[in-house]
C-alpha cells in the first residue's frame, strides 16, 4: 500500500516577492520552490501516491477562525490587481506576511490538503502527509503572522477530534503559537511543541515552559523550548521525552506539524539537525503505533527538503 501525499498545484498562487524584517524588506523565505522541491523528490523516487485534495466548506475554516478575519483576508486578498502585493496592517501578529490576489485561495487549499488527510486517517490509513504551503501554525484565531494564513493542522486536528483523542506533536523550528492557542483551554487536544528559545526566535511571545494551559486545558499543552545550536545527541531525549508526554495521553491520532527548518543549513533556523536524523524522529513517532497525520510546516534551505521529507516519512512508514 502506497503513502497517500495529499497535493495541490495552486499554492504556486501565492509566492510574494518580500517580506519586512525589523523594517528591512528581504527576499520571501516562505516560496513556492520549498513544496516543489518535496514534490520533486518524491515523485522521483516513486515515494507515495499524490492525490488531490477535496474541497470542504469554508464554514470548516470559520469554525477554527473569526469569520470577521476570514472574510477580511477574503476580500483584501481577491481586490488585489494582478502583480499587487499588500501588508495588511490588521488581523495579523507581525511583518513577514504578504498578501496576493492568490493568496486566499492558496491558503484554503492548504486547509483542504490537511483535511483531505485527515479525512484518510480517520478512514483508517495509518500514515498519510499532507503537503500544506502556505504553512499553518503561526495563524491564531484572529491573525495571520509568520507565513501562516489558517491554520491547516489546528483545522485538521479539530476535525478528527470528533472521532477521538488527538495529540498535536510541532517539531518545527519555530513555537506554534496559533496552534497552542486554538487548543488552550482544551482537553481532548494535546499540544506538545519542540522548537528554539523563544527568548530568542520568532514567535518571542510565547513558547515558554510555564505556559502549562489553562482552565479545563490545564496540563494539555507542553512546550519544549531548545537552546540554539542543539544538535542530533541533544534532540533526541528531548524528543522521547515529548513522546512519552503524547503516549500518556493515549491518543488515538497523531497530527505532526513537521518542519524542517530545523536542519542545520536552514537559513531562518538555527538547530544543527543532520538529513539523516530526520529518518530516526520518523521512527521514533512511528514506534507509538498511532495512526498519524503529518501536515508541512516550515522548512526554507530547498536544495535539502526533498532529502529530509524522505527521510522522515520513511522512518515513519509501516511498511518499509
Ligand atoms: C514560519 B514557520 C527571516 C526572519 C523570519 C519569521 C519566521 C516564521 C517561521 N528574515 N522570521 O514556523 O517556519
Ligand atoms: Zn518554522
Amino acid at each position: 500500500m502506497k503513502l497517500p501525499i495529499i497535493y495541490s498545484d495552486k499554492h504556486k498562487l501565492h509566492a510574494p516577492p518580500l517580506e519586512i524584517y525589523d523594517d528591512l524588506k528581504e527576499e520571501y523565505s516562505e516560496k513556492p520552490e520549498r513544496i516543489e522541491a518535496i514534490h520533486k523528490k518524491l515523485t522521483e523516487e516513486h515515494f507515495g501516491e499524490f492525490i488531490s485534495p477535496l474541497e470542504f466548506p469554508e464554514e470548516v475554516i470559520k469554525s477554527m477562525h473569526h469569520r470577521a478575519y476570514v472574510d477580511f483576508l477574503s476580500t483584501r486578498s481577491r481586490n488585489l490587481k494582478e502583480g499587487e502585493v499588500l501588508y495588511p496592517s490588521y488581523f495579523i501578529t507581525d511583518t513577514y506576511i504578504a498578501v496576493t490576489p492568490g493568496t486566499y485561495t492558496a491558503a484554503v487549499e492548504s486547509v483542504n490538503i490537511a483535511l483531505t488527510g485527515a479525512q484518510k486517517v480517520l478512514n483508517g490509513e495509518k500514515l498519510v502527509y499532507s503537503l500544506c504551503r502556505p504553512p499553518g501554525h503561526h495563524a491564531e484565531e484572529r491573525s495571520m503572522g509568520g507565513y501562516c494564513f489558517f491554520n491547516n493542522a489546528s483545522i485538521a486536528a479539530d476535525m478528527m477530534s470528533k472521532k477521538g483523542r488527538v495529540a498535536i506533536l510541532d517539531i518545527d523550528f519555530h513555537h506554534g503559537n496559533g496552534t497552542q492557542n486554538m487548543f488552550y483551554e482544551r482537553s481532548d487536544v494535546l499540544y506538545v511543541s519542540i522548537h528554539a528559545d523563544p527568548a530568542l526566535k520568532y514567535p518571542y511571545k510565547t513558547g515558554y515552559l510555564d505556559e502549562v494551559g489553562k482552565g479545563i486545558g490545564l496540563g494539555f499543552n507542553k512546550n519544549y523550548p531548545l537552546p540554539l545550536e542543539t544538535g542530533d545527541a541533544e534532540y533526541l531525549p528531548v524528543l522521547r521525552r515529548a513522546l512519552q508526554e503524547v503516549q500518556s495521553f493515549n491518543p488515538d491520532y497523531i497530527v505532526l506539524s513537521a518542519g524542517f527548518d530545523t536542519y542545520e543549513k536552514d537559513p531562518i533556523g538555527g538547530f544543527k539537525l543532520t538529513v539523516p536524523f530526520y529518518e530516526a524522529i520518523g521512527q521514533e513517532i512511528k514506534a507509538l503505533n498511532i495512526s498519524t497525520l503529518v501536515v508541512q510546516e516550515g522548512g526554507y534551505a530547498v536544495d535539502a527538503l526533498g532529502d529530509m521529507a524522505r527521510n522522515l516519512l520513511k522512518g515513519l512508514s509501516f511498511t518499509s
